[in-house]
């Protein structure tokens, strides 16, 4: 029997690696290494330390639920967690659960080769190689910057710096600080600096629906009422559809009169949040045109009422679809206000170059600069496999994925024993609890492939590919339902110049998600085979049913 370094290689160190390390190592009792390409633990938090970095998740629901002691113990006092608390509680995880004793910083995963005769992974790092039988691979959905391709931009003599990229030391206060990008980050960045710079002048190519966070203190009676009831608010989180920790509407606006249906608007304005203004209002805002269009609607009017120089609110007026991840931020519109923040509109006058001094615009302006931030997002869900070099049973995996497919966002044809946490075509809902959903998949799929292999069966988990068509197409088919389908955004990775607009989650809700994996679960994982790998069977590859397991076993 092959010996391998590891039972198992996890990589990165974000919410998914360090529960997939926990439930490996902890409950399988696997053999577990994992390798981080930063210096410290924390993913998306250990990145993205931009000013007015934080959560748009509410602060109860963007934790683990899974360990009773970082649920009696840890506190917030504001109703969003910003970037330094959400670092803080990831590598208070960490040592908590003993995690750090198994993890590599500084090492980056280059390559990850399939070893047929093996039965297992050739993992190539900046640090050495090693073999593992099975491979998590939680590289992070939002991690892969987006470098935009900008002509002179590493002529410009000040400061760059992309958001996801952060350098601790910058500072923004008294600079002239330019802004590309007005996603959710961007915004984030809007607010923030807005307060401290000596001149913001934002870069806009696209104008966003943005509605307020309703950030605030939190009373500690309110987080004791969370304490107390942990279950049932776990258990309400994922069974809804966006796991954003209230109720989705199932109220349609065409239901309502004119007065009801601005009141509620009104309402999810003032109480906040980006995922309730779209879900907790009416149950067709993401799928109905004519309700899409009121909700823009509202939104305009509020930033007429808001913007007081009238050709910066036209300029900040988005017109088409409100259709991408929503997003919300407390001041987006009001910083516009301020003597120090101008707004540049790049479809008025697109960016021609950057310069040594700053930003050029193709009107002839040069718009003098100290920094230059970059929020121009990432490429996101398949990015950063991409930026490996995956070679699966036959091929490579950004050959295998034309446009990105899964089974269940977990498994990919011809990548055995190779499980993904976010792969292509997982949920589109709140991420710590779509990964805990996964690892814990992903824990009792091993679970079951150790159980057979102790008892003698060298077999391998490979996703066949009639069952990645099926759950890739399902993803295709609920994605056409939606209004999100009509536009461009890294949801379908059409933020990337050149990549195919395909849709890279699966848009059917937490809940049903979960009903697929518990399904898939309670069938025996029949749509994860158990393969022999060529050296056990005469060079053949083949499935392996339940009563051929038994005859190996006998
Ligand atoms: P990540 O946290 O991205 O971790 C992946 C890790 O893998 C990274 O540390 C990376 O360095 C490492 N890695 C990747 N490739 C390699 C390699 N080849 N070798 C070694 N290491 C590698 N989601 C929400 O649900 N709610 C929010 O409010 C929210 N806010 C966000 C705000 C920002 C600014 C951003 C960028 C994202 C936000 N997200 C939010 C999404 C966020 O990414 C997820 O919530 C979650 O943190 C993802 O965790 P992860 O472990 O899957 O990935
Ligand atoms: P996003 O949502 O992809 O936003 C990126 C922004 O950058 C967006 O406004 C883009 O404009 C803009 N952009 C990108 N490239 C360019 C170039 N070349 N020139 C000008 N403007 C550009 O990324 P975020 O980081 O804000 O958010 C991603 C998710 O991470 C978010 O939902 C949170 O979950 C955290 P465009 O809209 O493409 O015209």
């Amino acid at each position: 029997m092959t010996q391998f370094d590891f039972d198992a290689v996890v990589i990165g160190a974000g919410f998914a690696g360090l529960y997939a390390l926990h439930k490996l190592r902890d409950e399988v009792g696997l053999h577990v290494r994992l390798f981080e390409k930063g210096s410290g633990v924390g993913g998306t938090w250990y990145w993205n330390r931009y000013p007015g970095a934080m959560s748009d998740t509410e602060a109860p629901f963007y934790r683990y639920s899974f360990d009773a002691d970082l649920l009696a113990h840890d506190t917030w006092d504001r109703r969003y967690i910003p970037q330094a608390d959400i670092l803080a509680y990831l590598e208070r995880a960490a040592k908590h659960l003993d995690l750090l004793r198994d993890i590599q910083l500084d090492t980056e995963v280059s390559a990850l080769h399939w070893e047929e005769r093996a039965g297992g992974w050739h993992v190539i790092t900046s640090s050495g190689q090693y073999t593992a039988r099975y491979v998590v691979t939680a590289l992070g959905l939002l991690s892969a910057v987006n470098w935009p391709d900008i002509p002179g931009l590493g002529s410009f003599k000040g400061t760059l710096a992309h958001t996801a990229r952060w350098p601790e030391e910058l500072k923004l206060d008294g600079l002239r600080v330019g802004l590309i990008g007005t996603g959710s980050t961007g915004c984030q960045v809007v607010c923030a600096a807005s307060r401290v710079a000596g001149h913001l002048t934002v870069f806009q190519r696209s104008p966003q629906y943005s509605v307020p966070a309703g950030n605030g203190p939190v009373s500690t009676e309110e987080v004791e009422g969370y304490r107390a009831r942990w279950p049932e608010v776990w258990s309400q989180v994922r069974s809804s559809a966006v796991g954003f920790g209230f109720e989705e509407s199932t109220v349609s606006a065409h239901s309502v009169s004119a007065e009801e249906r601005e009141a509620t608007f009104e309402a999810a304005w003032a109480q906040g949040n980006g995922f309730r203004f779209v879900f907790g209002t009416f149950c067709d805002v993401a799928t109905d045109g004519a309700v899409n269009e009121h909700a823009a609607d509202f939104v305009r009017r509020k930033i007429a009422h808001i913007v007081r120089d009238p050709d910066t609110a036209r300029r900040l007026t988005p017109h088409g679809l409100f259709a991408k991840r929503p997003l919300c931020t407390d001041g987006y519109f009001d910083a516009f206000n301020r003597p120090n923040v101008s707004l540049v509109d790049l479809r008025e006058s697109p960016i021609a170059r950057v310069s040594e001094h700053g930003v050029v615009t193709e009107d002839g302006r040069e718009h003098a600069l100290d920094v230059l931030v970059l929020a121009t997002g990432f490429d996101a869900v398949d990015g950063n496999y991409r930026r490996m070099d995956i070679r699966g049973r036959s091929g490579t995996l950004d050959a295998h994925w034309d446009t990105p497919s899964s089974y269940l966002g977990i498994g990919t044809a011809g990548f055995p024993n190779m499980l993904m946490v976010s792969g292509p075509h997982g949920p589109f809902a709140n991420l710590v609890p779509a990964i805990e959903v996964q690892v814990e998949f992903i824990t009792s799929l091993v679970a079951d492939a150790e159980h057979r292999r102790r008892a003698g069966f060298d077999a391998v988990i490979e996703v066949p590919p009639e069952c990645e068509e099926r759950w890739t197409q399902h993803c295709h088919d609920l994605a056409a339902g939606t209004l999100y389908a009509e536009i461009d955004s890294w949801i379908f990775g059409a933020n990337i110049p050149g990549k195919k607009h395909n849709i890279l989650f699966y848009l059917g809700g937490l809940g049903k998600y979960g009903e697929h994996l518990r399904q898939e679960a309670e069938g025996g994982f029949s749509g994860f085979q158990h393969v022999l790998p060529k050296s056990l069977f005469n060079g053949t590859t083949v499935r392996v049913e339940e009563a051929e397991v038994q005859s190996v076993q006998a």
